[in-house]
């Protein structure tokens, strides 16, 4: 039943759910779908109540598994925060907005009015999209969500992989022939793994589903193994670490380049026979000696040559460069040379190294998703190239503001935060605030939302059906798991992908109608029923009427492992599909099946790393992200089960560098880079490296509008105030999110 929720007002309402008449209590087994770890859960329900949540000791990929946010699901199932029906903002974006609950369908009339009229007027690239992390994890976000954005055919389409991953598919396009042919490190049989740039005791692995990391890393070093971490901060990954070694942000690229160098001049390559190019590469790392990487670094040349060396020694060894390292100048290059050692010492696809999976759903070798090309457009403004059909989030808030042909004036925001997420966020805010027009998919008035005209409210996770199309082709083991909805949405609530049905079927309408140039007028609703048997409205409405459920269902029964949706959903944790298999070279997607090394596109970037300055002044800190294990990117800051307990938003800073400010632990300190200043309490500790400090990613919600009832239990600065749009990766234009100069001061007075 829905009612109107007092306490809230007109903005939300709750979910309340009759008294349990009889003992319904049930155990279930779903995914959860916060992370890439994607655990198997375990849930008691009573009713429409969630009683327990555990980990699903049998399920075979995430063992048990299970981490404080997964926890939290009933939090956000529950969270009066949480929109349940479309809004409509009233007023300026602001304190002082007011948000109007209007009918679904009304709503989607509105939006597929407003798209089509924008782009009437100045064309299809005047709306753009905004894809965010979370469509990942939602099967009908990826069925009819990108089908969705491929509707409003805008050459001006954004997603967070440019402000996270972009340089891994980049070079997975450039080495394996495709985007998404992605090596896995083999966690469960490696005898060495070494880790660039990423913190999985906290964030459970990411470009690895690696549910139960802490487990998975004692195994590792219980069989004789080693764990070793790379990275300016000593993390939680890096204090169980065999070994760890400081490294100062943005200089991976020298790094891993040096050890490419090591293994080619020491003779100590072993790739295998369809690997080409190995003469040129030579040739071209050799100017990057141990001693440049230790001078860019700070790792001792020794460290350097060592850790090559014991890669190449070891039985098996994989090496994964993430986040860190993919988030900086020269990030394609740090992906590159990460590949290259794998590939030279023999370790790509070979048990313990990092391999290729084989996932029931095969979207690479189905087609699903496209092989990828870079530069086939680019951005107005600033000239960067797309990649994969999609441009650089760095130069979305400059093409709002820019007048001229191609001028974006509408913005679709699916499951998205830029604001919070994407540099310089707060001066982005204030182009959003200047569009003709703005809608979000999206359940909660976030940083970015409140700049929307209309709302969109999703059902949650628990109330929505789940395959997990990505994270099945990223996991250290193959599995396939269906998870059913726990809950049934209530009827007056929308999927993700119904929204994104009507949507689109509305756009189609409206444009169908006008270049009918038949003068019907009216609703998009209307519209919609009189133009419903042209041939190609007639295709469309096939295609976004074919569930999430229904696709799956088709793609298991043809996937060669006699799977369906029906033989999982009798299976709870799913099917287990065995440890990663080599499957090289036929796995190969280039056109000749073999490797090429020698890169053009890396090759050509050397001379600017090698001739490169530090990005910062005598008096200047580099400022690095970081995530909590109760964090969730930008959202679920408000949920009483993730936000009690330590402060966890300071500035962290070295000793060394808070006593020549005159700082002590607890003080406020003001943070400033080229593009904005913020104020926020300092924390002292040495797990920073000197040098370097650190500010937790996604956080920052006291602003007008954003409307989280809880959100001022964890205070805050957001990190992406201080990030540079103007700062982007040599290659692909990924954002730089690491290693941004800035000055910390202390506030006089305090
Ligand atoms: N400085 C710095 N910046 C970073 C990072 C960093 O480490 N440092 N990390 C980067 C990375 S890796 C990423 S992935 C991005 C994330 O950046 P974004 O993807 O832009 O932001 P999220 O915080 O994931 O916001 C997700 C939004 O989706 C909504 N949402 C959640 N679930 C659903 C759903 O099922 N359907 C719909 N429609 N909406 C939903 C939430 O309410 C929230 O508003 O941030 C990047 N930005
Ligand atoms: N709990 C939690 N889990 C998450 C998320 C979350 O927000 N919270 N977000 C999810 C998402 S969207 C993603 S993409 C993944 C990301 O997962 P990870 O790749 O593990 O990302 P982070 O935890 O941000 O770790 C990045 C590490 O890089 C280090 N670093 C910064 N600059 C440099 C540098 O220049 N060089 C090197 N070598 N290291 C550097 C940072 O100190 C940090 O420890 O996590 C996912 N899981
Ligand atoms: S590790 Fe990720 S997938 Fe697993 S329970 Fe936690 S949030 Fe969910
Ligand atoms: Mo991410």
């Amino acid at each position: 039943m829905l009612t109107d929720d007092a306490d809230t007002g007109e903005l939300t309402r709750r979910w309340h759910t009759g008294p349990v008449t009889e003992a319904t209590t049930q155990t279930r087994y779903i995914t959860c779908v916060l992370c890439e770890a994607s655990c198997g859960l375990e849930v008691t329900v009573d009713g429409e109540e969630v009683r327990g949540i555990r980990g699903h000791d049998a399920d075979p990929l995430s063992r048990g598994h299970i981490c404080p946010k997964a926890i939290a699901l009933q939090d956000l199932h529950t969270d009066p925060d949480r929109l349940r029906t479309p809004v409509r903002r009233v007023g300026a974006p602001g304190a002082d907005a007011t948000w109007e609950p209007i009918a679904w369908e009304e709503a989607f009339d509105l939006v597929a009015e407003r798209i089509v009229a924008i782009q009437a007027e100045h064309g299809n690239d005047a709306v753009a999209a905004y894809l965010g992390n979370p469509n990942v994890h939602s099967v009908g976000a990826l069925t009819h969500g990108v089908n969705l954005v491929r509707t409003i055919k805008s050459r001006n389409t954004f997603s967070a992989t440019s402000v996270d991953q972009l340089p891994h598919q980049l070079m997975a396009w450039a080495l394996y022939g495709h985007q998404f042919l992605l090596p896995i490190p083999d966690i469960d049989r490696t005898d060495l793994l070494v880790l660039f740039g990423t913190n999985p005791m906290a964030s459970n692995g990411s470009i690895m589903t690696v549910p139960d990391f802490p487990g998975r890393r004692r195994d590792l070093q219980a069989r004789g193994g080693r764990l070793v971490v790379v990275d300016p901060r000593r993390t939680e990954t890096a204090k169980v670490a065999d070994d760890y070694l400081p490294i100062r942000p943005g200089s991976d690229a020298y790094v891993l380049l040096a050890m490419v160098r090591t293994i080619l001049a020491e003779d100590l390559a072993r790739p295998a026979d369809y690997v080409d190019g190995i003469d040129a590469v030579r040739e071209v790392v050799g100017p990057f000696t141990a001693e440049r990487a230790a001078e860019a670094s700070g790792i001792p040349a020794d460290r350097i040559t060592d850790l090559a060396r014991a890669i190449a020694a070891a039985p098996s060894a994989a090496l994964h460069a993430r986040m860190g390292a993919s988030t900086q100048a020269y990030g394609s290059v740090a992906q590159w040379a990460a590949q290259a050692i794998n590939i030279l010492t023999g370790n790509l696809d070979r048990p313990g190294g990092t391999m290729f999976t084989s996932p029931a759903i095969d979207m690479v070798g189905k087609k699903l998703i496209g092989g990828g090309h870079l530069g086939s457009w680019s951005t107005r403004v600033r000239g960067l190239p797309e990649f994969g059909s999609e441009l650089p989030v760095s130069v979305l808030a400059e093409e709002i503001t820019t007048p001229g042909d191609g001028q974006i004036r509408g913005l679709v925001c699916i499951a998205g935060n830029p604001v919070s997420s994407t540099p310089a966020g707060s001066a982005l805010g204030d182009a959003l605030a200047g569009l003709e027009f703005m809608v979000a998919i999206d359940f909660y008035v976030t940083e970015s939302t409140r700049y929307a005209d209309v709302i969109l409210p999703p059902t949650g996770p628990l109330e929505r059906d789940h395959y997990d199309l990505i994270f099945h082709t990223l996991a250290v083991r193959n599995t396939a798991r269906w998870s059913p909805a726990l809950f049934e949405k209530p009827e007056e609530a929308r999927h993700d992908w119904e929204i994104a049905r009507e949507l689109a079927l509305r756009i189609i309408a409206l444009r169908a109608a006008a270049e009918a140039g038949s003068g019907i007028k009216g609703a998009a609703t209307r519209v919609l029923q009189t133009v419903k048997d042209l041939p190609h409205v007639v295709e469309a409405q096939a295609r976004f009427r074919t569930t999430p459920k229904q696709q799956v269902d088709l793609l298991l029964r043809t996937s060669g492992h006699r799977l369906s949706v029906g033989k999982l959903a009798a299976t709870p944790g799913g099917v287990d599909l065995g440890p990663l298999e080599p499957r090289l070279p036929d796995r190969l997607a280039t056109r000749d099946q073999r490797i090429n090394l020698a890169t053009p596109l890396v090759l050509d970037a050397l001379p600017a790393l090698l001739a490169a300055e530090p990005v910062a002044r005598a008096d200047e800190l580099l400022l690095i992200g970081r995530r909590s294990q109760r964090d969730n990117n930008s959202w679920l800051h408000n949920l009483p089960r993730l936000t009690r307990g330590k402060a966890r938003h300071q500035l962290l800073i070295h000793p060394d560098d808070a006593v020549c400010r005159g700082l002590t632990d607890g003080d406020r300190v003001t943070v400033a880079s080229r593009v904005a200043q913020v104020e926020v309490e300092c924390a002292v500790t040495d797990d920073m490296m000197p040098g370097v400090v650190s500010l937790p990613h996604g956080y920052g919600h006291d602003r007008p509008g954003v409307r989280l009832s809880e959100a001022t239990q964890l205070p805050g600065v957001s990190i992406n105030d201080l990030t540079d749009p103007e700062r982007i990766e040599s290659i692909g234009a990924n954002a730089v999110l690491n290693g941004i100069p800035v000055l910390v001061s202390s506030i006089p007075g305090e």
